[in-house]
């Protein structure tokens, strides 16, 4: 039994990564650490915590008492780290928060990890660590900052971030490449792309315009929409980041993307299509539409102003993860957005409660225009 500490497991890429884990592995052990912010739900996973191969703490990863609680009270052999905050437009209204979060948790994290899986010292002074423990990093593309039209984001591309959220994950990447260094911390990193699919909180592009689609409302699309995003479905991510746990390189790090790039008034012009053909091939969906089926058509895009400091493109390169590890994406976009959409036209009582908080504040804040 293998037992691992997945923090932010409540949320979007770490829900998914905990019903990949249990679906796949029948020795693990999962201990989700989320604080529950208006980003995680626990009903997210509440079919997946049992009380035991599967245990949920509600918790911040900055506090060490807590997270020395853990490794103190479980065999903590894995610890893989989603926690964060990872809106981008918070973190233009909120950049604190984002550097408390995403640098100080990563650090807190790994301290009390080095506590707990250091054995003793080589000749030479750095600290010798248990076997079989690793720290896994989950990062971002967009730690290497925004393309023009042409060329790849590879791992050894210069980290360049441009937003408050992606400056707090490069510092935290800085932060676990600096243990390694130092201490020869048994960590690895993963970048990857944008990721879509089941329970992606709604103020992201693609299930905000999801949403609004079927509530008939605006769909706003920032600046002149040819923003490019390479885009993965989230399984496909789930299942790199398993294979670099499993198998990377301690020290390394490996991007994750699909090739998949497309604009942003692309994605919202074939989510309004797809949503469309469903309801007309599949007239039961019909039921979850709060407007007329033959208003959902291009006039509902709205341009509005850019965001600020907006990357032009994101686009990785995943040579190494694909070399190395033998991971390839198996879900393309058609069948990926079709499931997508699918996951959200029968999941109405989630939407409905992700967003029973504070979602519609963020939202007029944000759309409040429109
Ligand atoms: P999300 O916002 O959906 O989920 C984040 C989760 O972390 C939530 O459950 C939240 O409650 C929890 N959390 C936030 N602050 C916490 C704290 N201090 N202590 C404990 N838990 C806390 O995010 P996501 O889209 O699932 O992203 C997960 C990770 O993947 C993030 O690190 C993000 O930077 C990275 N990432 C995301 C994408 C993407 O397209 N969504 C792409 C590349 C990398
Ligand atoms: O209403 C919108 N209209 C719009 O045009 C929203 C919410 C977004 N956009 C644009 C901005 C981006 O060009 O769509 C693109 C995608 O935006 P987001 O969904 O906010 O994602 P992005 O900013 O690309 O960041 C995402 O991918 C990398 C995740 O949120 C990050 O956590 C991840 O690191």
């Amino acid at each position: 039994m293998k037992t691992y500490i997945i923090t932010g497991g409540a949320g979007f890429i770490g829900a998914n990564y905990v019903k990949f884990l249990l679906s796949t592995y029948s020795d693990v052990q999962l201990i989700v650490l989320d604080s529950l912010t208006y980003a995680g739900n626990l009903g997210t996973i509440a079919n997946d915590v049992d009380g035991s191969r599967c245990i949920f703490v509600k918790g911040d990863i900055c506090d060490q008492a807590l997270v020395n609680q853990l490794f103190e009270t479980y065999p903590v052999e894995v610890v893989v780290n989603f926690a964060a905050e990872s809106h981008v437009d918070r973190s233009i209204e909120n950049p604190r928060l984002f550097l408390e979060t995403n640098i100080m948790g990563t650090q807190n994290l790994m301290d009390v990890a080095r506590k707990h899986w250091v054995t003793g010292k080589d000749d030479k002074g750095y600290p010798t660590w248990k076997v079989g423990v690793r720290y896994h990093q989950v990062s971002t593309d967009e730690v290497y900052g925004s393309l023009g039209a042409e060329g790849y984001f590879t791992e050894t591309t210069p980290l360049d971030p441009r937003s408050p959220y992606s400056a707090s994950k490069t510092s935290a990447d800085l932060i676990v490449k600096a243990y390694m260094e130092t201490f020869k911390f048994p960590a690895t990193i993963t970048r990857c792309s944008n990721n879509y699919g089941p329970y992606h909180f709604p103020e992201k592009l693609i299930p905000l315009i999801i949403k609004n689609i079927l509530e008939g409302k605006k769909l706003p699309v920032y600046g002149d929409g040819t923003n490019v995003r390479d885009w993965l479905y989230v399984e496909d991510h789930c299942k790199a980041i398993d294979k670099v746990v499993r198998n990377g390189r301690v020290g390394e790090v490996y991007n994750i993307g699909g090739h998949n790039e497309k604009q942003n008034i692309e994605i919202v012009k074939l989510t309004i299509d797809t949503i469309k053909r469903l309801m007309l091939e599949e007239p039961a969906y019909q039921a979850v539409l709060k407007t007329d089926l033959n208003k959902l058509n291009y006039d509902l895009i709205t341009y509005v102003a850019d965001r600020l400091g907006h990357d032009q493109r994101y686009a990785i390169d995943p040579t190494k993860i694909s070399n190395e590890l033998g991971w390839l994406p198996e879900t393309n976009f058609a069948t990926g957005i079709e499931l997508t959409i699918r996951w959200y036209l029968e999941n109405q009582a989630w939407s409905n409660e992700v967003t029973s908080g504070d979602y519609q504040k963020y939202y007029d804040l944000m759309y409040g225009n429109l």
